[in-house]
């Protein structure tokens, strides 16, 4: 079936495809600079540590900031939809023969990165790298019982906010710096209230470095556990979203990795919107746990996409990406990923959302569950291919080509 015809079946529901692409064109999702070397960065030569792990060896990985950036760049070229680029701190580019700790990285370390994105005419979202780095005491940082310890976890954070605003001015797009640390114990702790005492304060004192509120926006992102600290989790759920509760201009950070898995993200979302004016995601795969999975078009990722779309949150709700594949090829990991999650975009936009909800306020819900379906078979491969065809990018599964072609010709020759 061709576009148009699609097209004329969707109008049938009463849904303009065209308006659905032509919204999507300009919908900013934040690409996550480490999936493509594995989250280690560039400024240390240790392993990855914190709670989480890439496993997998697939060889080719991005070993230099311009080997990054030229696969961040092919990667991109596969991708419909507008991007915003998502960096860590440990992504900071030194001269030769410079270096500075992680309390003392300032904005020229990042220049390189602002180049990149707006040559692209990209913004740039940030996190501080509360993980991977000797200073981690025990599992911890900003909880940390330790002043030193804690206070250059603090000047990192604060390092951070002025860095987030550099990007910020820079691209002239607001920069959304998250906060996630893995501080946590491995056994039963003796004392869960005053590691999350010194959490909260030390946050507070992050977010006392000054900054404009529309250019810089704080996040704190929980988790349930990670390896090393399945005991107890310093920065968990409860703890995350009373913070930025508490605390105006600090949103909340859902990463659909960090719960119980029987729990889902979709249902969060509006019970958020209901009270905070933005809110900020990290879109992942977990598979039983935070395994970080490449995203994929399943049932739970629409769902997701479903609450941002038919609540109007599109301009309330900061979607970035947040996965790391090492067993497969990086590029393609980045390109699935991305494409699963304009594809859920897209077929949100593409559900006749004010219909669907008058029948649920009227408690049609026979006539809910069998629209429901239906649509499930609409011809949106059609809506798709389309969309692809307007964003100048390949529809089909011929992307692949390109990926097998680099992978050739620079991947497997680093
Ligand atoms: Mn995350």
């Amino acid at each position: 079936m061709s576009y148009i015809d699609a097209k004329k079946k969707y109008a049938e529901v009463g849904v303009d495809t065209d308006r659905a692409i032509e919204i999507l064109k300009n919908l900013p999702v934040s690409l996550h600079c480490w999936q493509g070397d594995d989250v280690i960065g560039f400024d240390h030569d240790g392993p990855l540590t914190g709670g989480i792990q890439t496993t997998g060896n697939y060889p080719g990985k991005a070993k230099t900031p311009d080997e990054l950036m030229q696969d961040l760049d092919k990667a991109i070229s596969l991708m419909p939809g507008k991007k915003k680029l998502n960096v860590h701190a440990c992504y900071a580019i030194f001269e030769d023969g410079e270096f500075v700790d992680r309390d003392k990285i300032e904005p020229k370390h990042f220049k390189k990165w602002v180049d990149f994105a707006k040559e692209r005419n990209m913004g740039i979202d940030f996190n501080p790298t509360f993980f991977s780095h000797d200073k981690v005491k025990d599992n911890l940082t900003l909880s940390s019982p330790d002043e030193e310890t804690r206070k250059f976890w603090i000047e990192h954070g604060k390092a951070c906010i002025r860095i987030s605003e550099y990007f910020a001015k820079e691209t002239g797009i607001p920069c959304v710096m998250n906060i996630w640390t893995g501080d946590g114990f491995k056994d039963i702790p003796s004392d869960r209230l005053n590691p999350r005492i010194r959490y909260k304060e030390s946050i507070e004192e992050i977010l006392s470095e000054p900054h404009d509120p529309n250019l810089v926006k704080p996040c704190v992102e929980s988790k349930v556990f990670g390896i090393g600290v399945e005991a107890c989790t310093v920065g968990s759920a409860e703890f995350a979203l009373s913070f930025a509760a508490l605390h105006e201009g600090c949103l909340p950070l859902m990463d659909n990795g960090h719960y119980h898995p029987t729990e889902v993200v979709s249902d969060k979302i509006p019970a958020l919107l209901a009270f905070f004016p933005e809110i900020a995601l990290h879109i992942t795969r977990p598979i039983r746990w935070d395994s970080d999975h490449v995203v994929l078009y399943d049932d739970e990722t629409r769902e997701m996409a479903k609450e941002i779309v038919r609540n109007n949150a599109t301009d309330r709700v900061y979607m970035a990406l947040d996965y790391f594949d090492a067993s497969i090829n990086r590029i393609s990991a980045w390109v699935v990923g991305f494409r699963s999650w304009q594809k859920a975009l897209l077929s949100a936009l593409c559900t006749p959302n004010e219909s669907l909800k008058k029948l649920q306020d009227e408690n049609n819900m026979t006539e809910l569950m069998v629209m429901q379906e239906e649509i499930k078979l609409f011809p949106f491969g059609d809506v798709w291919e389309e969309y692809c065809r307007v964003c100048g990018v390949e529809a089909s599964f011929k992307w692949l080509d390109e990926v097998k072609k680099y992978e050739e010709e620079v991947l497997l020759k680093r």
